[in-house]
């Protein structure tokens, strides 16, 4: 019953929802020119909205002196005028090194616009940031105990104040009270104790009732997603409701664009090993239904991950499980791929090496022992052919010069990056276009031979054993390399 008060004053309830854009990892990676600098960008997004976004930038080249940023929508009204820009606090020890805090006021598709200065001049640049409540906070031990306590005195006071008042309120000065006034007063307390808990309890009510509303409104979920098979081989995923999305419409916008070619990236992953991986891109046949005609595949459970992006540039991943008989078809073709993981990389040296079936062999580079957690680096990834030369074949795959999928072995984070970073493609060109900056080609999208390293700026978001998907094309072939990590705290 005191929670009643208690919670009254407080701002919310707890929320266990740890899903965001991605899944389980929040936080914005961006690696890219911004004008004649190269930067890398992070942004760790608000768990609370509003809430402050921290900002690092790391200039990997050119002599930048001087960065400011400024938070806008993505899209609409608010992206237009820019408000003032912050100066970012450039590192005393480290003078590549930048740090600002910038609010995120709501919910919804934001962009963080960078303008970098130095001795090659001003470049400007924007970061897409998706902006969503993950939880709540609770209230404060102190505070909960000085509400408790306050709500006891004015419960006793009111008690104590009709008691007089029935008690005494006839009396003459200096009289003393009879008995039966005696009586009435305590009638009187007895009767404002009874009515004060009653009170509380309805509000208590009324409270828990407001807040279970409102945690689905203001804590993002992506929206539900359900998967099924159908006439053996086809694959139907349908959309769900979601109030988060239905009440921010204005600033999301609801039409689904297309994000490096497709409407839909879709991930299955074979449980319980992460064993089988099938990259595929399903076709949009109602507002809010997908369908993919699957390609061979075995039978077993599977976590779906699905990826889409909203006209706003906000990003959805929508997750559920299927188990699957023997689906017979064809191999995959066009962007779609398939692996099954029968070779993992082995730990070697300063890198993690790994030899595919075709004898090449993919190392990735690791900077130091061990990788740690929240702890933004490029992953890079390097190519070599059988003879043991840098590979020389690769070609763009759906544009870019790779692109990484990294799961969680508990499946609780999962991320799909490209050399640009975290956010999605369509979100980048929606800002790019914005900004109409001079030779403003598609960052990270290659026209031209990408050469044999590739790079994915990232920072894993907690300690664990991930396992990493690595996928270029070589001559016309989508490869996929599996390279495991341990990420220590
Ligand atoms: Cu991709």
């Amino acid at each position: 019953m005191n929670r009643a008060l208690l919670i009254a004053f407080a701002a919310c309830v707890l929320c266990s929802s740890r899903s965001s854009a991605h899944v389980g990892s929040p936080d914005v990676f961006y690696e890219g020119q911004v004008g004649p600098y190269r930067l890398f960008v992070t942004v760790r997004t608000p768990p609370m909205i509003p809430g402050i976004a921290q900002i690092e930038v790391r200039a990997l080249d050119g002599n930048v002196t001087d960065i400011r940023i400024v938070p806008l929508r993505a899209v609409g009204e608010g992206s237009e005028y820019a408000p003032p820009s912050d100066r970012m606090e450039r590192s005393k020890v480290d003078a590549q090194y930048f740090t600002g805090k910038l609010w995120l006021m709501e919910s919804g598709a934001w962009q963080v616009r960078l303008e970098a200065f130095g001795t090659q001049g001003k470049g400007e640049s924007a970061v897409p940031v998706p902006a969503a409540a993950r939880r709540t906070l609770r209230m404060q031990k102190s505070t909960g105990t000085l509400l408790v306590v306050l709500m006891f005195w004015l419960v006793a006071s009111m008690i104590a104040i009709i008691g007089a008042a029935a008690r005494e309120s006839q009396l003459e000065p200096g009289a003393a009270a009879s008995a039966s006034q005696r009586r009435r007063g305590r009638i009187g307390m007895a009767v404002t104790g009874v009515a004060l808990v009653g009170i509380l309890f309805l509000g208590n009510m009324w409270w828990n009732a407001a807040a279970s509303g409102r945690a689905d409104l203001m804590m993002y979920k992506a929206p539900p997603v359900e998967a099924s098979l159908q006439n053996t081989n086809t694959l139907l995923l349908k959309m769900g409701f979601s109030s988060w999305h239905d009440r921010r419409k204005q600033m999301l916008l609801d039409k689904i664009i297309p994000d490096h070619g497709h409407l839909m990236h879709l991930f299955l992953l074979g449980l319980p090993d992460l064993d089988r991986f099938y990259h595929l891109h399903p076709d949009q046949v109602a507002a809010d239904t997908f369908t993919e005609r699957l390609p061979a595949l075995t039978a077993g459970n599977y976590a779906v991950f699905a990826d889409i992006v909203r006209e706003s540039g906000f990003p959805d991943t929508m997750t559920a499980r299927i188990t699957l008989p023997d689906v017979p078809g064809n191999p995959p073709n066009g962007d779609d791929s398939a692996t099954t993981v029968a070779y993992v990389s082995d730990r070697k040296g300063p890198g993690t090496v790994l030899t595919l079936p075709d004898h090449s062999r993919w190392e990735w580079i690791i900077d130091g022992p061990t990788v740690h957690a929240r702890q933004p680096a490029l992953l890079r990834f390097r190519v070599f052919d059988k003879d043991g030369k840098p590979a020389s074949d690769l070609e763009p795959y759906m544009g870019m010069a790779g692109h990484l999928v990294i799961v969680k072995r508990d499946l609780t984070v999962f991320a799909h990056l490209h050399p640009s970073g975290s956010m999605p493609m369509a979100a980048l060109m929606l800002l790019e276009k914005q900004i109409n900056s001079a030779a403003s080609a598609m960052p990270g999208m290659h026209e031209t031979v990408p050469p044999a390293e590739v790079t994915f700026p990232y920072g894993f978001p907690e300690p664990g054993g991930y396992r990493l998907f690595v996928q270029i094309k070589r001559n016309g072939q989508v490869q996929t390399g599996a390279f495991d990590a341990h990420v220590e705290p």
